[in-house]
């Protein structure tokens, strides 16, 4: 059998054994999703990177966005020119959000990643409640969230703004403040991107994931840019996402700043994020309290004597209620497509009935 270490895809973050990757039909042979083009996949062995085409059915209008490959993932593919990707190996993590615009739909932002950085400026970006609803996007996702404040070096109050962050999320979330541009700052994140690892860097434009990308490669292989003094936005430099080997033996994925990081429907509200809001809103005397003005209100208690911080219950109660939509939207579109696949099975017996079935 042989085992992840002996294999040249170790370096590209399988951790798996082999022998256990189907190979059916014959013939495939396997790599990651490092990056998705318009024009099609560019893909990585271990020993070089190489183009792919989806296979068809990956292609067909309709099918879910996040049933087609995705960076991150590992795939078996034909031996063609180009070769084609057949299959996606089943994912140990999804880090997904809702697409921006009307129609609800899942998109992926990267998987099978251990780690997802949720980076943000201590600058004009500094944000805790979009903090937030990153971890509410990493929570259901399988991998670990850590928050990574870059730009300490412009900023006078980092322990002030690590304490008043503590407040709103888990406490066993790491927080680290760096300078994103110096070696040495960056170095207690090194643990993060062992071999074998795989780590997704988010947030807005001109956070710095990209000069933490360089920073950790040691060269300046991402093009980074400026930001605007007025705000701290970024310029949308990074335009696609992209898996890279770090000379740490790990992988990462630099991807474009968010611009909009919407809940997928799927997201969970009584987890480590906000489970002990939702506990203490259970304790309130009336059942149907709405914690505006009822006597024995827990949550009013709580808010007035400082254990939950107003800010956090505020965005909360956005959140829970983006959830509800969200959710409502995906279980409408889960059952619009129930219906459709009923509709093509009833169609295609009528056409099997009229031409023979093949
Ligand atoms: N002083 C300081 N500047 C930083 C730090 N991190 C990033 N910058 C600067 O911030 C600007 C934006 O950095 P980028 O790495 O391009 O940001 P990005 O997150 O990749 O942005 P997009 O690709 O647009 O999503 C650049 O001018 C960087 O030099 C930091 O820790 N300290
Ligand atoms: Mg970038
Ligand atoms: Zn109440």
């Amino acid at each position: 059998m042989t085992d992840a270490l002996e294999s040249p895809l170790s370096l590209i973050g399988w951790r798996g054994i082999l022998a256990a990757v189907p190979a059916d039909p014959p013939g495939l042979r396997m790599a990651r999703v490092i990056a998705q083009h318009r024009a099609g996949y560019e893909l990585h062995d271990g020993d070089h990177a190489f183009n792919a085409q989806p296979a068809p059915r990956f292609i067909k209008p309709g099918i879910d966005p996040s049933e087609r490959p995705a960076v991150g993932d590992f795939v078996l593919v034909t031996s063609a020119k180009p070769p084609l990707i057949e299959r996606i190996l089943p994912r140990r993590s999804e880090l997904a959000r809702a697409a921006a615009g009307e129609r609800h739909q899942r998109q992926l932002i990267a998987t099978n990643i251990d780690t997802v950085m949720v980076i943000c400026g201590l600058d004009g970006d500094f944000n805790p409640s979009r903090i937030e609803r990153y971890l509410m996007l990493v929570e259901g996702s399988g991998a670990r969230a850590v928050i990574v404040l870059t730009k300490a070096d412009t900023s006078d109050e980092v322990e002030t703004t690590i304490e008043e962050l503590r407040k709103r999320v888990p406490a066993n979330t790491p927080i680290h403040a760096i300078n994103a541009k110096s070696a040495d700052s960056i170095a207690p994140l090194l643990a993060y991107f062992g071999p074998g690892s795989s780590t997704v860097l988010v947030g807005s434009s001109g956070v710095g994931k990209s000069t933490l990308t360089n920073s950790l490669l040691g060269e300046s292989r991402q093009a980074t840019n400026s930001v605007r003094e007025t705000d701290s936005r970024g310029r949308h430099t990074t335009t696609y996402r992209a898996l890279i080997q770090l000379p740490s033996g790990g992988c990462l994925i630099d991807t474009p700043g968010m611009r909009e990081i919407k809940l997928t429907g799927e997201e969970t509200l009584s987890g480590d994020q906000f489970g002990d809001i939702e506990e203490l809103a259970q304790t309130c005397r009336f059942g149907d309290c709405s914690h505006l003005s009822e006597p024995g209100c827990s949550v009013r208690a709580a808010l007035e004597d400082g254990r939950l911080d107003n800010e956090r219950w505020h965005n909360y109660l956005k959140l829970r209620d983006e959830l509800a939509s969200a959710a409502d939207s995906l279980e409408a579109q889960l059952r619009r497509k129930g219906e459709s696949r009923v509709l093509t099975k009833a169609l295609g017996k009528r056409l099997d009935e009229k031409y023979g079935s093949h």
